[in-house]
């Protein structure tokens, strides 16, 4: 990695630690932002405490760093004013603050959310368009095209992940598709730290063998993703999900909830 100075946002949370701890002492700066309190800092840390809803404070988070892993926002399905706030605005404000500082990356951490309802039957891709399946869904496919706006308008090179699910291991048969080993999610990450590309979309997921996704846009990219939901297999295959929406479509039960009453036209 050439990059020297990186800001993690969202680095309090679950894929931040995983970030903080492989990162460790592999940058001249690591500059580590929040809501939430981030603890002591190492030697080559800087915490700074920021609501992404604040432009002018994330604007200045921006200076100075020469690349952006956005993992900062809300991370599951809530009411709108809270996805308005951490995703819609939190989005716009850190592309927005990171193009007058000058950023030369942005690694976004989108979801496979974006493309949720999709039946399991069908493989996607990076050039699959996004079909939500929730409002969370929804604020990770407009963050891709804020991706998208920046990176092609003004020059900001933008990594959007679909994240699977990453997790220590897979939790149940959907996650022997979506799993992301950790391990996995870091290689990932420093693809999009180092790869040449404007605009790109991978899915985040490991190599599993019952994958709903081509990642070949990733591998094309130098990702290469060393583990396989397949060896939890029969520790988890008997947990399923509860409803047939929910084990039918890719979102799991992010599809079933709130599902309106014209389920059976669309199953
Ligand atoms: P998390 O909920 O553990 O971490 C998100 C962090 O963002 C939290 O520490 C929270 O305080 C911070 N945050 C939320 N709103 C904020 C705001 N307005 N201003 C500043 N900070 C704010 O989530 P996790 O699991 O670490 O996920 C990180 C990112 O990856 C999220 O954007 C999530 O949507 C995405 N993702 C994660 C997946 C997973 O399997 N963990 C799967 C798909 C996507
Ligand atoms: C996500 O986007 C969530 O952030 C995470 O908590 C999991 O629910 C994951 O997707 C998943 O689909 O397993």
């Amino acid at each position: 990695m050439t990059l020297n100075r990186l800001l993690i946002t969202g680095a309090a949370g679950t894929l931040g630690h995983i970030l903080r701890g492989a990162f460790a002492g592999r940058f001249q700066l690591l500059r580590l932002s929040d809501r939430s309190p981030l603890g002591p800092t190492g030697p080559e840390e800087e915490a700074i405490t920021c609501d992404l809803v604040d432009a002018a404070s994330v604007r200045r988070l921006c200076e100075g760093v020469d690349a952006i892993v956005h993992l900062g926002g809300i991370a599951n399905e809530a009411a709108w004013p809270e996805l308005l706030q951490s995703n819609i605005a939190g989005v716009i404000n850190l592309y927005e603050g990171a193009r007058k500082a000058g950023v030369e990356r942005i690694i976004f951490a989108s979801s496979n959310h974006a493309t949720g309802m999709y039946p399991n039957d069908k493989t996607l891709s990076h050039e699959t368009p996004p079909r939500p399946d929730s409002r969370y869904g929804l604020t990770k496919a407009f963050g891709e095209d804020v991706a998208a706006l920046y990176a092609y308008k003004h020059g900001i090179r933008s990594f959007c992940l679909r994240i699977g699910s990453c997790l220590p291991k897979p939790d149940n048969r959907r996650a022997l598709s979506t799993w992301l080993s950790q391990a996995d999610f870091v290689r990932l990450v420093e693809v999009g730290l180092s790869a040449d590309y404007v605009h790109e979309i991978a899915y985040g997921v490991s190599r599993n063998t019952r994958s709903w996704w081509d990642n070949s846009a990733a591998y094309h990219l130098g990702y290469q993703p060393q583990d396989d939901a397949e060896i939890f297999a029969s520790e988890v295959e008997a947990i399923e999900l509860g409803t047939e929406l929910a084990r039918g479509h890719q979102g799991g039960n992010f599809v079933a909830t709130e599902f309106s009453s014209r389920e059976a036209w669309l199953a």
